[in-house]
């Protein structure tokens, strides 16, 4: 055991003072008509959780992730794999989403990393049957090595671009074997610092290819799920190119691949962007392109990736608003988050997971508060009702001619207001119906 003096954690509900017990997450409550587990599929996240130990810029690892090993060793990854299995069950976590170098450390020569991922993988899936929990999606770390500062698939170089497809299809095969259903492009160094050394549209045309090539691998290995882009707007590099959710649907419908892809949405990335979280859930959503979230928060006053866990009720409920409204999520809610870095205890992964876990299942109370409430659905739905009828029907059904409305509008002589937008009162019914 790694963490002899954690329970397993259980519900006691909202009186509880127990710091290591749920408030709020019941998973087997329901909540229109499912449980809370099923409506809310989190995954733990490897690399925060098993790896990072609060290395910053400014200062060394305070948390002690070693699990009783030499770091970098064999043995350590096949302890991390215990320790993680332990955490997970503890909790009931049921799904962890990994990359390659998060299970293994990276050996020089490729062929021994492979064979390391073979050894590792052997581990996993043993502790899988005897757990039942599973992956959710695998992926590549194509950003952290050294061959890859001027990107994977944006390389300027083709070896390095042929490097970045063997992890890829690497990473695929050891997620497929996991029993993974997805497999997940973050492109984090797929970017550019400066267009003076840069053909963008050489770079993207690489990216398309080398996602097509792994649609078609992993189709023929048994990726059943969805590919899914992790959009980010910067961070590594100074401009990526998978900015928001926007750019990177009109990336994937460009280059044909709308069908296989959809979106793995975080958080911190939707609000680097100047989104809300909300705004990069509904454009995927109404889009179908809704896959997956990465499950943290940032911070409003920092510009960067913060990578925090999520405890913000109300953008947790929004965010739940949106998955239910879509009808849920077929990836899952990966807590992309750290402990900050004061936070180093064992304890204190423990507390950051009940945190974020119970945040989401407010969330989704709330968000099914909100839509049983149905105040804010019929505001929507009154607020466009000019197009039911007349001539916004006519708009509507694709059959008018600029001429007829010009017409139309001629005759008016001039438009009445167009109705109150009712923020304010909108922004009381949510704390109404939230508090009330
Ligand atoms: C980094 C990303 C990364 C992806 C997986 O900002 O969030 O952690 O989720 O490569
Ligand atoms: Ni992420
Ligand atoms: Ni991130």
């Amino acid at each position: 055991m790694y963490f002899p003096d954690i329970p397993v954690i259980k519900y006691e509900g909202p009186k509880s003072e127990n710091p290591l017990a749920f408030k709020y997450y019941d998973p087997d409550r329901v909540i229109m008509g499912k449980t809370m587990k099923e409506h809310l599929p989190f995954a733990m996240a490897w690399w925060h959780n098993l790896c990072a130990a609060g290395t910053d810029m400014f200062g060394r690892d305070t948390a002690d992730k070693s699990f009783g090993c030499e770091k970098g060793t064999m043995e350590h990854a096949h302890a991390k794999v215990d320790a993680g299995f332990e955490f997970m069950q503890k909790l009931g976590v049921g799904l962890f989403c990994f990359h390659d170098v998060d299970i293994v450390p990276e050996a020089d020569d490729i062929n021994e990393t492979n064979r390391r991922l073979d050894e590792i993988s052997d581990h996993i899936l043993e502790k899988e049957k005897e757990t039942g929990i599973k992956c959710l999606w695998g992926t590549a770390n194509l950003f952290g090595n050294p061959r890859y500062m001027n990107g994977a698939g944006s390389s300027n170089s083709a070896d390095v671009y042929c490097f970045a497809a063997a992890q890829v299809k690497k990473a695929i095969d050891v997620t497929v074997k996991l029993g993974g259903r997805h497999y997940l492009f973050w492109g984090g160094r797929e970017g550019y610092e400066t267009l003076l050394n840069t053909d963008v549209k050489f770079e993207q045309e690489n990216i398309a290819a080398l996602m097509r090539m792994a649609v078609e691998y992993g189709r023929r290995q048994g990726i059943k799920g969805d590919f899914y882009i992790e959009p980010k707007p910067k961070e590594p590099t100074k401009h990526q190119y998978d900015f928001d959710a926007a750019t990177a649907i009109g990336f994937l419908r460009q280059y044909g691949l709308d069908k296989d892809f959809k979106l793995n949405i975080e958080a911190n990335h939707a609000t680097l962007a100047g989104h809300t979280f909300q705004h990069d859930l509904r454009i995927s959503a109404m889009n179908g392109m809704l896959g997956s979230i990465d499950a943290n928060q940032g911070d409003y006053l920092l510009g960067w990736d913060t990578d925090e866990f999520p405890y913000d009720v109300y953008e947790t409920t929004m965010c739940m608003y949106e998955v239910l409204k879509y009808g849920g999520l077929t990836g899952g809610f990966n807590f992309d988050a750290k402990n900050r870095r004061p936070s180093y205890t064992p304890e204190d992964q423990f507390y950051a997971y009940i945190l974020a876990m119970d945040a989401y299942a407010l969330g989704l109370i709330n968000a099914a508060k909100l839509i049983e409430d149905g105040r804010i659905d019929r505001f929507i739905e009154e607020r466009y009702a000019s197009y039911k009828t007349g001539i916004g029907a006519k708009i509507r059904s694709g059959e008018a001619t600029l001429e007829e409305l010009a017409d139309y509008a001629g005759k008016l002589g001039a438009p009445a207001l167009p109705g109150s937008g009712r923020q304010e009162y909108l922004e009381s019914v949510v704390n109404q119906v939230l508090f009330g």
